[in-house]
């Protein structure tokens, strides 16, 4: 192996411009129209991720002030209740699993390789696979709507209400094939996330000085894999009592309808973790910028992390606490279920003693998070409440669960992650976002949230069921969904402004500069927006916040010997990252693009006649051969 070290302490050979301007070349994407659905490097694929899910994001939101609209007013007519039913459907698969997974995969997949120092992510085809089966499995789900047979079973689709006998149509087939196909891609980002995160850090960043947002994409990506399966099972079972007569679920022959609840909350909850976990990253990633210091309890944060990716798997009966389980067993998950607030605890706790006493800037990215602390502790309380079963049996399918879950979720997920994207856009565009939009649309989002979930607490207590497309005007129940509905009108204004602000701030914001917060992560090592290769040399790491410790000095040890005429990357052991050998990733190509088309034709086809199984496979099989072609430029050389 060629690659050396220099100790920092020599001045490296530098670059000649015509080699700089050749690794650019080598690590360049391909141009026009063909060329758009060629690219494999990371970060064109982690921002059409990210991308992609925020217009999810967009239409499902816009889906949920439609159905608040309805619930405006007692006996409202605005939206049919068939209508209504494939709203709340597409609005919670869509959110769930259109907008949060895929957004927060695509963020870790834009930073965690420049986060440690690599040049691409371990797959790199792979990785554009996931993306192309993750658009169109997407598209054709929203797709359904416009065309008027949306499903309308719920995002959790149980059976028998999803089966054939009581959901006829294409729609709940739809979802079926599509959840299936669209975790796929989330598996693929998944594997990539670990293999790059172990085997690809930079030299000297041993586990232990893994950035926090990078623990929180490695515990998230292997919830990712234990979970997945479990609904893509479930789903192709059901795609099979659906399309070709078997029973999984069908009580009558012997098939197990709770077999389903089962194995949907056996991914279902960790789901809730994983779209969680990124954004606890994202946290501990911005609250020592905003305080120039390291942060408080490493370690326990780390260990926090890990400990709920494992009890997050043991909370699953939960969701079933009125499906008459037997006693005992529910007692374990409803201790479960209250232990989890614990690690949560520890680091809630941990976040405050980093912010005490610091000198805090607050900045937008530090406002979204400060949001966070009011709306995720409240939402983890009215969560320690729904654990206790005699409590979840009063307020269980009300609205209550619905301020519940969208406590945790927009203010768990949604707003870290807008605090994430004001403090990564410099980095992705090379230009600030507007700071005083940026407070305007974080006060607008935090007061439109609470006005609009609040009351829904005390709706679900007067027993509003969740799921009504309206209610009589005697019940009282006028009042506080009208507040509520003008509530969704001032969020949804809140989010606009952010859209708004990052359209505008791409032409008008200020330049950013490699470094504008002060960042100690080594993605700000490099200029923003990064060059195709991200960075020049690969770093050598010392310590946890390698930017913070090579302040004031001269020069700054670096890997040398990586070629530039190739894709080359360095792989590093699992543990201290210690040099082991060089790579050669493979270059930009259409077969990932082509393959992601067969298999969806497959999976789509399904619904029209079994068959199309072997037409996916076949397909895909072909076009697998094509990607995986050895065609090995270097061996000449
Ligand atoms: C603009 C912000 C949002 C508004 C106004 C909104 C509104 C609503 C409404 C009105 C319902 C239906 C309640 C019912 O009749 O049962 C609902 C359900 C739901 N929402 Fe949201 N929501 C928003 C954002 C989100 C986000 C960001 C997520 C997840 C990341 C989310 C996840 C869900 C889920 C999973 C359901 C349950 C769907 C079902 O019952 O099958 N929502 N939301
Ligand atoms: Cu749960």
């Amino acid at each position: 192996m060629s690659v050396t070290s220099n100790s920092g302490q020599e001045p490296i050979v530098a670059r000649t411009p015509e080699e700089v301007e050749r690794l650019g070349a080598t690590w360049q994407s391909p141009k026009g129209f063909i060329g758009w659905f060629m690219p494999v490097n990371q970060r064109v694929i982690g921002r059409r991720f990210v991308l992609t899910a925020f217009v999810f994001f967009f239409l499902a939101g816009a889906l949920g002030v439609l159905m608040r609209i309805q619930l405006m007013s007692p006996e409202n007519d605005f939206l049919s209740p068939d209508l209504y039913n494939q709203f709340f459907t597409v609005h919670g698969t869509a959110m769930m699993f259109l907008f949060a997974i895929p957004v927060m995969e695509g963020i870790a997949i834009y930073v965690v390789p420049m986060m440690v120092g690599a040049r691409d992510m371990a797959f790199p085809r792979l990785n554009a696979f996931g993306y192309y089966v993750y658009l169109i499995g997407g598209t054709v789900f929203f797709g359904s709507l416009l065309l008027g047979f949306a499903p309308s079973a719920g995002w959790f689709n149980y059976v028998p209400l999803a089966g054939k006998e009581y959901s006829p149509g294409l729609g709940v087939g739809i979802w079926t094939t599509m959840i299936t196909f669209i975790e796929v891609s989330a598996l693929t980002a998944a594997v990539e996330i670990i293999v790059t995160i172990l085997k690809l850090r930079a030299p000297g960043m041993t586990l232990a000085r893994m950035p926090l947002f990078v623990w929180a994409a490695l515990v998230t990506a292997f919830m990712i894999v234990f979970a997945m399966p479990a609904v893509i099972a479930s789903s192709s079972m059901l795609v099979l009592d659906r399309q070709v007569g078997t029973h999984f679920f069908t009580p009558e022959t012997g098939g197990q309808p709770l077999l389903w609840q089962h194995l949907f909350w056996f991914f279902g909850h960790p789901e809730v973790y994983i779209i969680l976990m990124p954004a606890l990253g994202i946290i501990s990633t911005i609250i020592p910028v905003f305080t120039q210091r390291p942060i408080f309890g490493y370690t326990a944060l780390v260990l926090s992390l890990v400990a709920t990716g494992f009890v997050g798997f043991g909370l699953w009966v939960h969701h079933m606490f009125t499906t008459g389980l037997p006693q005992l067993g529910m007692t374990f998950f409803m201790a479960a279920s209250a232990m989890i607030a614990i690690p949560q605890g520890i680091q809630v706790f941990c976040w405050i003693a980093s912010l005490w006493g610091g000198r805090v800037r607050f900045e937008t990215p530090l406002l979204y998070v400060l949001g966070f602390f009011v709306i995720f502790v409240a939402g983890g309380i009215t969560g320690v409440m729904v654990a206790v079963i005699p409590f979840d049996l009063q307020v269980h399918d009300t609205f209550f669960l619905v301020a519940h879950f969208h406590y945790v979720l927009i203010g768990g997920a949604v707003f870290p992650l807008i605090g994430g994207i004001y403090y990564w856009y410099p980095k992705m565009f090379g230009r600030m976002m507007d700071e005083r939009l940026g407070k305007i649309s974080f006060w607008l989002a935090f007061i439109g949230f609470n006005v609009t979930f609040f009351p829904m607490h005390q709706l679900g207590l007067e027993g509003m069921p969740r799921r009504i497309y309206t209610y009589l005007g005697e019940l009282g129940w006028g009042d506080l969904n009208l507040l509520a509905t003008l509530g969704s009108l001032v969020l949804a204004g809140g989010f606009l402004l952010s859209l708004f602000n990052a359209v505008w701030s791409l032409w008008r914001g200020e330049p950013a500069g490699d470094d504008p917060w002060g960042s100690p992560t080594l993605e700000w090592a490099t200029p923003s927006p990064p060059p195709n290769y991200n960075h020049e040399y690969i770093p050598i790491v010392s310590g946890r916040y390698p930017l913070w410790e090579r302040r004031g000095q001269a020069s700054q040890p670096v890997v040398t010997g990586l070629r530039d005429d190739r894709r080359e990357v360095l792989v590093t052991s699992v543990l201290d990252a210690e040099p082991q050998a060089v790579a050669v990733m493979p270059g930009p190509t259409i077969w990932p693009f082509i393959s992601a088309v067969a298999a969806s034709t497959g999976f789509l086809g399904i619904l029209y006649h079994p068959s199309f199984f072997l037409v996916g496979f076949f397909g895909a099989a072909a076009t697998f051969t094509m990607w995986f072609w050895p065609r090995r430029p270097w061996r000449d050389d």
